[in-house]
């Protein structure tokens, strides 16, 4: 017979073996706000293409007057496949088309006005540009946004709040019902300054669009789910936080450029900036205009995907109908440099620790987190109860590395924290910046450093920061001969130092003195990077 003390030894072992179990550490909680899903989605995205293309393409103009002859407008070689295959080579997930710009010109056979595509004699008015866009864009997987401009200078209904809201609004059926997901579409504020008076009933607009497409993101300068940046030269704040007080924004006026630009640290609203720009001086194609040289379209790069925002980057479709070959081949040269600055984590293979963890060694939050791809869901998380100085620091192999760039990335779907930062190589400050958010990219200015150990040190943060991650490149150089001229060519204006030339012969030096001192006397530098991306937490 079985004792009473054996029964309670058995039940005693089990239970410490349930309380010994190991349980799944917690993530931290979110710091509102935070994204929706859309616009971490957007967030993703990093470069988008807008597509100015209207009567004012073939009028050599950038404001149309709003009498053209839609006759005008004849597209005779029309191919929005070729569009799309831009988008696709440049790295583009979204398209963002003008339906109707200022002028007023439909590019879609609205039942509303005649002042459209149905007038023209391309296709024999049986055209439809959006419905052409939509169809080589979905078997390619770009999604699709549109732009209405409010500001109408054609249509006689502006100026009749009633009238012209409504006009907007049916249009707004009309684009967001009949051509599957539309994914942004944009409130443009832009108005001539002695426009007639007109108010916008943006409630209405806005409760439209979100009846009509459920992951939508709305722009305008003051959202709800993208803000307008506040210029048009595609540069953030060097401070451009995705919070605001949507409160202090209006849509459409009294427009607040500075604090578009630098967003608000103690935002109760998630509204991260867009930062639009034009490939070429105008909007719309232009004989006489040529694309923004190589080394211009990276300074926008660091300036907007670099800064925690996403870069609309407007490539106009000419008379043709097709995105002019200068275009298509700067954009591949600007893919093909992002490719080879970004393509390969120097970090790897270092070792990384960092002042604490959350949940201790086993918790799942460890700074080894920082050196996997996933830049959302995994993290590194120091310890959440204590005041603690953070930082995360990577010891490097023998021979060290050196890099020019150093990525930063914070998890933002449990918010944005970071408000101050510093870099230091072998224990030497090299640089320091205020927020990270999504990504941010530090362009180191002295050049070239090389080093073993690299850290991190995060002295100013909403809550406890979460976050970073690290790459370095050990690629391929842009410059080097043995890979095709075409993959990247600068033009003889272009600025080198943004894509470092090689260094084969050049054995590399033992500080980042040597190499400063280098590159100022115009000797040829190495071309490996260093990436820094905020830690996540690993599943
Ligand atoms: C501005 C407009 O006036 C320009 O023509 C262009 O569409 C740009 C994106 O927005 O406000």
């Amino acid at each position: 017979m079985v004792s009473y003390s054996l029964y309670a030894t058995i039940l005693f072992s089990l239970l410490q073996l349930s309380i010994s179990t190991p349980q799944y550490v917690t993530p931290p909680l979110p710091i509102l706000p935070v994204p929706s899903y859309s616009q971490l989605k957007w967030q993703q995205r990093e470069i988008i293409m807008f597509l100015h293309f209207g009567v004012n393409t073939f009028t050599d103009s950038e404001w149309g007057t709003g009498y053209e002859d839609p006759a005008i407008f004849n597209p005779t070689g029309l191919n929005a496949a070729q569009w799309i295959e831009t988008a696709v080579e440049t790295g583009v997930s979204l398209v963002i088309l003008t339906a109707k710009h200022h002028d007023g010109f439909c590019l879609w056979p609205s039942k509303y006005t005649n002042q459209s595509v149905i007038g023209s004699p391309w296709e024999n008015g049986h055209g439809d540009v959006i419905r052409e866009l939509v169809k080589a864009a979905e078997p390619r997987g770009v999604d699709v946004g549109l732009y209405l401009s409010p500001w109408d200078r054609h249509d006689q209904r502006y100026g009749h709040n009633q009238e012209y809201n409504e006009y907007y609004l049916a249009q707004l059926q009309e684009l967001l019902n009949n051509y599957g997901n539309v994914r942004e579409i944009w409130f443009d504020g832009a108005k001539g300054a002695n426009a007639t008076n007109m108010s916008y009933y943006f409630n209405d607009w806005i409760a439209m669009v979100r009846e009509l497409q459920s992951s939508i993101n709305i722009f305008s300068n003051a959202g709800p789910d993208v803000r307008w940046v506040g210029d048009e030269n595609g540069f953030a704040g060097e401070t451009c936080w995705s919070t605001v007080n949507r409160t202090s924004l209006s849509i459409g006026d009294g427009i607040n450029i500075d604090y578009l630009n630098t967003g608000d640290p103690k935002g109760t609203d998630w509204l991260p900036a867009e930062c639009d720009v034009s490939i070429r001086p105008g909007w719309f194609w232009h004989k006489s205009e040529s694309p923004k040289k190589l080394s211009k379209l990276l300074e926008i790069y660091y300036n907007s995907v670099g800064r925690n925002c996403l870069l609309l980057l407007n490539v106009p479709p000419n008379t043709t109908g097709l995105i002019s070959g200068g275009d298509v081949q700067r954009l591949r040269e600007f893919r093909s440099a992002i490719d080879t600055i970004f393509g390969t984590n120097l970090a790897e293979k270092w070792y990384v620790n960092a002042s604490s963890q959350r949940g201790g060694k086993e918790g799942g939050f460890g700074p080894e987190n920082v050196l996997d791809t996933d830049h959302l869901w995994t993290y590194w998380a120091p310890r959440d109860d204590q005041d603690e100085d953070y930082w995360i620091e990577f010891h490097g192999t023998d021979d060290g590395v050196s890099f020019n760039v150093v990525r930063i990335q914070e998890a933002i779907g449990l918010g944005q924290r970071i408000k101050r930062h510093e870099i230091y190589v072998d224990g030497d400050l090299i640089a320091n910046g205020t927020i990270v958010g999504y990504k941010k990219l530090h362009r180191l200015k002295m050049g070239v450093v090389h080093g073993y150990s690299v850290k991190i040190r995060i002295t100013e943060s909403r809550g406890v920061p979460l976050h970073l991650m690290i790459f370095f490149n050990s690629s391929q150089n842009p410059l080097s001969s043995s890979q095709s001229p075409s993959s990247v060519s600068l033009s003889p204006n272009d600025d080198k130092s943004l894509i470092s030339p090689p260094s084969s012969t050049t054995p590399p030096p033992k500080s980042f003195e040597l190499l400063h001192h280098q590159q100022h006397h115009g000797h040829q530098i190495p071309n490996q990077l260093f990436l820094l991306r905020c830690p996540h937490r690993r599943r």
